[in-house]
């Protein structure tokens, strides 16, 4: 484990800031997942969906839904005192995919949140960070009433490479999203160590 508490009587340091997407289909629980890990109040750019975008807005599944984020989301989280991740959530919907690409600039690595009753709506997430070879963790965000299936079912639907890690959560429980978030960064750093690795050797 890297994380462990910074022992006392240590001089101060400026920590280490890293940016985290978190990405997935429409309606998977990103806003959910940043705002319930944020330490500060997340910035939001929810807009109501409204009759006119129903035929587009396919919100089976969460049908509670009445709001769609149209530009991302911002939150932050210190995960050891020289540790600080900074998380942007993309908009959901194909329409607002334009902003991706700005918003993945300098990320060190990803969450593709997945909802097993529309797994479909993950796969351009899964596409887009293998194309760019960013280090990506699969979160299936467990919602209840949804069927759950072994990790290797969904591994396999998603097509997933054998070292992409895939795990269960809930976007709404802090320490939940913390473990996935952790994920990520442990992740991605494994991945720059074993391409350093093949440079050198
Ligand atoms: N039961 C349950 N509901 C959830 C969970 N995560 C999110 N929700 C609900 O699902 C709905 C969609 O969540 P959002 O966080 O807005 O999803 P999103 O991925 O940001 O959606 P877009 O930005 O529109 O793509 C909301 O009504 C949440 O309250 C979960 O883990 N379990
Ligand atoms: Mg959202």
């Amino acid at each position: 484990m890297i994380f462990g508490r910074s022992q006392r009587g240590k001089p101060p340091v400026e920590p280490v800031t890293l940016k985290i997407l978190v990405a997935g289909g429409f309606g998977v629980g990103k806003t959910t997942l940043v705002g319930a890990v944020s330490e500060i109040r997340p910035l939001r750019t929810e807009e109501l969906l409204t009759e006119a975008g129903r035929p587009v807005d396919d919100v089976s599944g969460v049908e509670g839904k009445n709001t769609t984020t149209v530009a991302m989301d911002f939150g932050r989280i210190t995960l050891r005192d020289d540790l600080v991740l900074y998380l942007f959530g993309t908009p959901g919907q194909e329409r607002f995919w334009f902003m991706w690409d700005e918003l993945s600039e300098g990320a060190l690595g990803a969450v593709v949140l997945a909802d097993t009753r529309r797994l479909e709506d993950c796969f351009a997430a899964v596409d887009y960070f293998e194309r760019r070879s960013i280090p990506f963790v699969v979160g299936v965000n467990c919602f209840e009433g949804a069927a759950r299936y072994p990790a290797e079912t969904v591994r396999q639907a998603l097509d997933l490479d054998a070292d992409v890690p895939l795990v269960t959560c809930d976007a709404r429980d802090r320490e939940s999203v913390k473990d996935v978030l952790i994920g990520v960064v442990e992740h991605a750093m494994t991945q720059a160590a074993d391409r350093r690795r093949t440079v050198t050797t």
